[in-house]
């Protein structure tokens, strides 16, 4: 007999069966059971699966044991299929609402045992099935849910029975539903949230929704209390212990709002929170409630009467191993990370998360954006043809989805906007949604990107404009994507967000403080948030066993997007980025700013003062520690500006070395998220005047070496090709020219244009669209230099090496002058790069390489850390003395590329162990610039060839670069290149290293 496949599969319903209404996600005290836990299972490749196992006799012992909740595709090494990542693309032929007869069909099953509960109606609530599912108790058929990142609840009290229970749930990997939850990320099927028996109580509460208000000019609170409950349950009770509020409420007609004379407002920055306790006959539920009032004004989109600024990062539900799956303490700890890191707000991108990471953003302090599960960015493909956004069809799935996000998180004060989803086109369907929401909740503002002209949403969204885009936009007049000329001044009326920008994938964003230049520019502006907070690694293992975190196109995917989906500020390993790094210090609630003696603070705070903060200043000579002193913290409304003296001892430097000034903003107390000395901001600035460089004379040697070695001090030479062999007694290979890197994500993509190749006026600052930089580069040849020595001279104080290096089937060169010069014993090395005509690329670097021991493995240095900068993400690099080993100075991106240059190096010891081994030390040159380094396992041409970290061969040898300049980050692989100012040009240079005694 043939079996259909069942018509839910495609049908266009939301769900069937006794759904009930949407409802909060609450805190209850009424019975419960969790049928988390193990479950049979048993895999289908189709939806054509008879239902025998429905029934409760049904012999399921030879099926498998899987988790509840969980992925199947994550389990089983693979017995169970793969995930597999796509972007944009539908991983199943675009013909809406089929798909493929190849199905993935889990059939999940266990037993469970009623309690003994005294209640009035028996739910069965799933929070999270991925794609659709039908459920079977004791072999009747329940319904069908749909929405994967959406609660169901089913009234099963009909069918459960006293002692054991008999459940099946059946999922489908793929639905018509699957047309709506196109998101960038893993296709991960299953059971992935908890699914739990609710035993609901007479006189219950079924819903409660306490709104709550902040008057920010009287400091008074309202509480509206909004319930569904039964007559039997009245009276009811809310409780605020804390604020002395009892109220009993005789029956739902007398739901009167509690006015509060005074209360403490919740902001991100003061998560003040109130329990409540609402109590009716049957059930008593807790919440946690946060005043404030969320309001539009002309173009501010306000809190509290105060606008609000996103320093905000889009957050996907991910862990590499576990997926989708929730976990309370890895939820915390990142949310904690970002804390750490001056993010104050969380898109979640692109469905609601589990509902306790609400909670934890309303108790740490978070603006969120919650968005609907909802995505057909697939249909982009077809030009939005048959997008179901603007499809009839498709209108009660979508007005479902919207309802079922709100009604659950709607107690939350974190969230103060509602997002349609993303990336789904336009349509009736989506007004409609924004529509229901003005009706059910008009104090939050609705957002959607897609809504180009602000015709149904309230804010003005953008993901990844051009700085000269964000310009126009923030200007009065000018062309606005996707705007007439009326339209264009709408959204130039409305609050302005990023809602997601600047692309944190591999080493990078670049240009994140170019962004954050525009809040100074418009008031429209209220920040963004960066794509995005994770990498989304999922931890699998090469054929030899060697663990790695896999990308799209590692698990055997017919179409996919590669590493696409290793684009967080964290890495899958939970290690912040330095891109990361470079967000925290963008994002700094104080910025400091110093006239002489004088520091300038300004607050960039919401609601905070500066109590809990205390101030330091540290005067640090050649990057030792000379003055630590405690400043006194003054007074400081959030959002004002203060100027304090600093006492002289900070800036009157002995100017014998070199001075810095820093300024620190700590925690003064341990937070929930930090503990005290936690930095929250810092200023640096140099107290000593510029130290004129002596530049060390050089004399060309003219004589040929008459012997194979040259001498000169510390240094053993080759006489042929003049290269080192030995330096100090260690021996050491180079210098050799390099101009290539490790091409960086963002040097590999074109998917937006280049400043490279021209950008005149008409791209709107978008470049020109063409070649990666990473082509251009190979091209050139620069991935595959070969060096023909010139010449080699010697006298009894120098050498000098003239080298010339280009590329197989190319004219263009490099000439490099090696200059060595022994100067009252000290070794000095002056490289002079001359290129020829010609050169029509960047390069992606400007130094020489040495090879050092493989033992050579750890590294002091005076310089700029701790972490890697580039020309284009360098806020967060400081001035000071920093150390650690090659592996730590080097950045494990999932897919190798640069990392790990530190710009601005004055004197690096490199040992083994404890003892130095080599110094290097730079000179400045007349700007005051110095060349930076990077300490190595890996030459660039390793890093390219290898496409996982696995993949990189164990050299024998440490590879130091010290790049007289290197090539900006940018953000092309889904955002602006490099912009002009940051990108390295081919030029001469001239640079000058000393190898004092270790
Ligand atoms: C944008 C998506 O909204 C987001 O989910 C992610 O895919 C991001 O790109 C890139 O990683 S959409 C893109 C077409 C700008």
């Amino acid at each position: 007999m043939v079996i259909p496949v069942p018509s839910y599969v495609t049908d266009y319903q939301p769900g069937s069966g006794p759904r009930r209404a949407p409802r909060s996600w609450l805190h209850s005290d009424a019975p419960r059971l969790s049928l988390n836990g193990d479950w049979k299972f048993r895999l289908s490749p189709t939806a054509r699966v008879d239902e025998a196992a429905a029934a409760p006799d049904f012999d399921d012992r030879d099926w498998d044991t899987l988790p509840v909740p969980s992925h199947w595709v994550l389990h089983g090494d693979g017995k169970y299929g793969q995930p597999a990542y796509t972007n944009v693309q539908y991983p199943f032929p675009i013909d809406p609402p089929h798909v493929p007869d190849e199905n993935p069909t889990g059939d999940h099953r266990r037993t469970f045992t009623l309690p003994d509960w005294d209640v009035e109606t028996i739910v069965l609530r799933f929070d999270g099935v991925e794609s659709i599912f039908k459920v079977w108790l004791n072999g009747t058929e329940v319904g069908v849910g749909k929405g994967s990142r959406l609660a169901t609840e089913f009234d099963v009290t009909g069918l459960v029975r006293p002692g054991e229970n008999v459940i099946m749930v059946r999922v489908h990997q793929w639905s018509s539903m699957s047309y709506l939850e196109d998101q960038d990320q893993w296709w991960l099927p299953g059971i992935f949230r908890d699914v739990t028996l609710l035993g609901r109580p007479r006189g219950g509460l079924e819903d409660v929704w306490l709104r709550t208000a902040y008057d920010h000019e009287t400091g008074s609170g309202t509480v509206t209390p909004e319930l569904v409950a039964h007559p039997t349950a009245f009276p009811v009770t809310i409780e605020i212990p804390e604020l002395g509020i009892g109220h009993i409420y005789r029956s739902i007609e007398d739901l009167e709002p509690i006015r509060l004379p005074q209360v403490e407002p919740w902001s991100a920055e003061r998560p003040r929170r109130y329990s409540a306790t609402v109590r009716s006959t049957g059930e008593q539920v807790e919440v946690q409630l946060g005043f404030r009032t969320v309001r539009i004004e002309g173009e501010r989109l306000l809190v509290n009467g105060h606008q609000v600024i996103f320093h905000g990062v889009n957050r996907h539900e991910t862990h590499p191993e576990r997926g989708r799956v929730f976990d309370e303490d890895h939820a915390r700890a990142d949310l904690i990370t970002m804390k750490r890191h001056n993010v104050n707000a969380i898109r979640t991108s692109h469905y609601p998360p589990h509902p306790r990471v609400l909670e934890l953003a309303d108790e740490l302090g978070f603006w969120v954006i919650d968005e609907c599960d909802l995505e057909t960015h697939g249909f982009g493909t077809l030009g939005w043809q048959g997008n179901p956004s603007d499809d009839p069809a498709w209108r009660e799935a979508y007005l479902d989805r919207v309802v079922r996000t709100v009604e659950r998180d709607k107690n939350r004060p974190s969230v103060i906007i509602w997002s349609l989803g993303n990336e789904s086109g336009s349509g009736a369907n989506l007004a409609a949604m924004a529509q229901w929401i003005r009706s059910r909740d008009p104090e939050r503002p609705v957002h959607y990107e897609g809504d180009y002209t602000g015709s149904y949403t309230d804010v003005y969204s953008r993901m990844y404009p051009s700085l000269v885009e964000m310009a126009s936009i923030l200007s009065d007049s000018g062309e606005i994507m996707g705007c007439g000329p009326a339209e264009a001044q709408r959204v130039r009326r409305l609050p302005y967000l990023l809602c997601e920008y600047v692309h944190a994938m591999g080493n990078g964003p670049g240009a994140i403080a170019d962004y954050e230049a525009f809040l100074d520019v418009s008031p429209r502006y209220h920040g963004g948030f960066v794509w995005e907070w994770r990498d989304h690694g999922l931890l699998t293992k090469a054929s030899d066993g060697t663990p790695y975190y896999g990308y799209g196109g590692d698990f055997g995917e017919v179409v996919h997007d590669g590493n696409f989906v290793m684009d967080g500020l964290v890495l899958p390993n939970d290690q912040p980025s330095p891109g990361l790094a470079e967000v925290a210090a963008v994002s700094q609630p104080l910025l400091f700013r110093r006239d002489g003696s004088t520091l300038i603070i300004k607050s960039r705070y919401h609601s905070a003062d500066l109590a809990g903060l205390r101030l330091r200043g540290l005067l640090e000579i050649d990057g030792e520690p000379a003055v630590d002193t405690e400043l006194a913290v003054p007074d400081l409304a959030p959002g004002g500006e203060v100027a304090v003296e600093l006492p002289e001892k900070l800036i009157t430097a002995d100017v014998s070395g070199e001075a810095w000034l820093t300024v620190l903003a700590e925690l003064a107390e341990p937070t929930p998220w930090a503990e005290a000395g936690h930095v929250v901001a810092r200023g640096q600035w140099p107290v000593s005047a510029r130290v004129a460089p002596k530049p060390i004379p050089v004399r060309a040697a003219e004589s040929v070496p008459a012997t194979d070695t040259v001498e000169l001090g510390p240094a053993v030479f080759d006489a042929t090709s003049g290269t080192l062999t030995s330096l100090h007694g260690v021996p050491v290979a180079g210098p050799r020219l390099e101009l290539f890197r490790g091409p960086t994500d963002n040097d590999r993509s074109s998917s937006r244009g280049s400043y490279e190749l021209g950008a005149p006026e008409e791209t709107r600052g978008e470049g020109v669209k063409g070649p990666s930089s990473a082509e251009r580069w190979r091209r050139r040849g620069l991935d595959r230099l070969v060096h023909r020595v010139l010449a080699v001279t010697a006298s009894d104080t120098g050498l000098t090496t003239r080298v010339r290096v280009s590329a197989a089937n190319s004219g263009l060169f490099v000439d490099v002058d090696q200059l060595w010069t022994v100067t009252d014993g000290e070794l000095s090395l002056r490289v002079e790069l001359t290129p020829s005509q010609g050169w029509d690329c960047t390069w992606p670097r400007v130094g020489v390489r040495f090879d050092l021991p493989a033992d050579c493995e750890y590294a002091d240095w005076f310089g700029t850390g701790p972490l890697e900068s580039y020309p284009d993400s360098a806020v967060a690099a400081r001035v000071g003395r920093f150390g650690g080993s090659v592996d730590e100075l080097n950045v494990v991106y999932s897919r190798p590329q640069e990392t790990g240059h530190r710009a601005e190096l004055r004197d690096l010891a490199i040992g083994t162990g404890e003892a130095v081994r080599l110094r290097v030390a730079t000179l400045p040159d007349q700007a005051g610039h110095r060349p930076g380094f990077t300490l190595t396992r890996h030459t660039p041409q390793d890093l390219d060839r290898a496409e996982h970290p696995y993949q990189l061969p164990s050299n024998d040898a440490i590879y130091l670069y010290v790049d007289h300049a290197v090539h900006g980050l940018g953000s092309r692989s889904c955002g602006i290149d490099v912009l002009p100012r940051h990108a390295l040009w081919p030029g001469a240079h001239t640079f000058t290293l000393t190898f004092p005694t270790p």
